[in-house]
């Protein structure tokens, strides 16, 4: 009896084993077979920064890269030119003139990592991912989340471009806070991938709003905000005017809404239009509000929504690299 306990103890442990062997994807593992149905693997982001962006993630993913190491090695491009300006190096200053960066990742497994208001480290997407690799926590703000990159062996930089500083005592003479999110066509990147293996994961990074108020806070380095991945679902993120997003907890509405069918399309349209209607609700002007959604369900399919025109995004997957248009609730 005890022989057979232990066997079928054994052989269930096995079968478990097995089980997590398949499921979780590793470098000598071979990718699971594209059935025709399957397009995989894909990466799309936000912007017309992505398509140069997207170019790094699929370097990753056509080797059969982890979807995690793809989407933080895509958000890098941006977050690494002083010329994209709302996203790390050469970011806009808040009105203190600081430059804070927002930040974070989830990778296939729910692992999560997030950093916020962190100042002087030129990737704070790999500090979200340090974040997430060598911590119990998952999210570390401010001069904690600087302490921690430094431990980590980032080098404290200046991020304050020249430029910045002076649009920034341009702004100082009548601070008045009203963020275009539109207002240059590149703003956060926000980057989901589906890897050879079928496996999601995805980054978001930005220096947020330009001239916020210091310690302000979006939805980009929120999970479930501005960022949310579901290996079983699919993927979405966010760019706009956080507040907007986080009201709703919009990436994890998105993927909700795919779990209950929605393609990823009617998805993004459903939470633009709870957007809208709290909008609405609140006597506040639309016109004044942006908010773009993408999503990326495990078949490969994709969509986009936003609230006004101006929102592109890029795709990039076995047929090529290309910018698409959002379609838009104003019309
Ligand atoms: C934020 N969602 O900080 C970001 C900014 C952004 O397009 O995406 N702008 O609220």
């Amino acid at each position: 009896m005890s022989n057979r306990r232990n066997f079928i103890k054994t052989s269930a442990m096995a079968t478990v084993a097995v089980a997590l062997q398949s499921f979780r994807s590793n470098e000598e593992e071979e990718p699971i077979i594209t059935s025709g149905k399957i397009n995989k693997p894909i990466v799309i982001s936000t912007w017309n920064f992505g398509v140069k962006a997207n170019g790094a993630a699929w370097e990753v993913l056509k080797n059969n890269g982890r979807a995690l190491d793809a989407v933080e090695a895509g958000v890098k491009i941006p977050e690494a030119d002083p010329k994209e300006r709302s996203v790390g190096y050469g970011g806009r200053p808040d009105r203190d003139g600081r430059v804070t960066l927002d930040a974070c990742i989830m990778d296939e497994f729910s692992n999560i990592g997030s950093v916020a208001c962190l100042e002087y480290i030129k990737h704070p997407i790999s500090v979200a991912r340090a974040v997430m690799e060598k911590t119990p926590h998952v999210m570390l703000v401010g001069d904690g989340a600087l302490q921690f990159a430094l431990s980590q062996g980032f080098p404290k930089e200046n991020l304050l471009l020249e430029e910045s500083e002076k649009e920034w005592k341009e702004w100082l003479k009548k601070s008045e806070y009203s963020p275009k999110a539109n207002i240059e066509n590149h703003d956060t990147i926000g980057m989901i991938a589906l890897d050879s293996f079928g496996n999601l994961s995805g980054a978001c990074t930005t220096s947020g709003m330009a001239f916020k108020m210091h310690g302000r806070v979006g939805d980009s380095p929120i999970i479930g905000a501005g960022l949310y991945v579901d290996n079983e679902i699919g993927a979405a993120t966010a760019t706009g005017h956080g507040e907007e997003v986080i009201r709703i907890a919009g990436c994890h509405l998105v993927v909700e809404l795919m779990r209950q069918g929605k393609s990823p399309q009617k998805a993004c349209e459903e939470a633009v239009s709870r957007i809208v209607k709290l909008t609405k609700n609140r006597n506040k002007n639309l016109k004044d509000i942006q908010v773009g959604f993408i999503a990326l369900n495990k078949k490969g399919e994709y969509g986009a929504y936003c609230v006004q025109g101006g929102f592109n995004y890029a795709v990039n997957d076995n047929s090529g690299n290309k910018l698409i248009d959002s379609d838009y609730f104003l019309k």
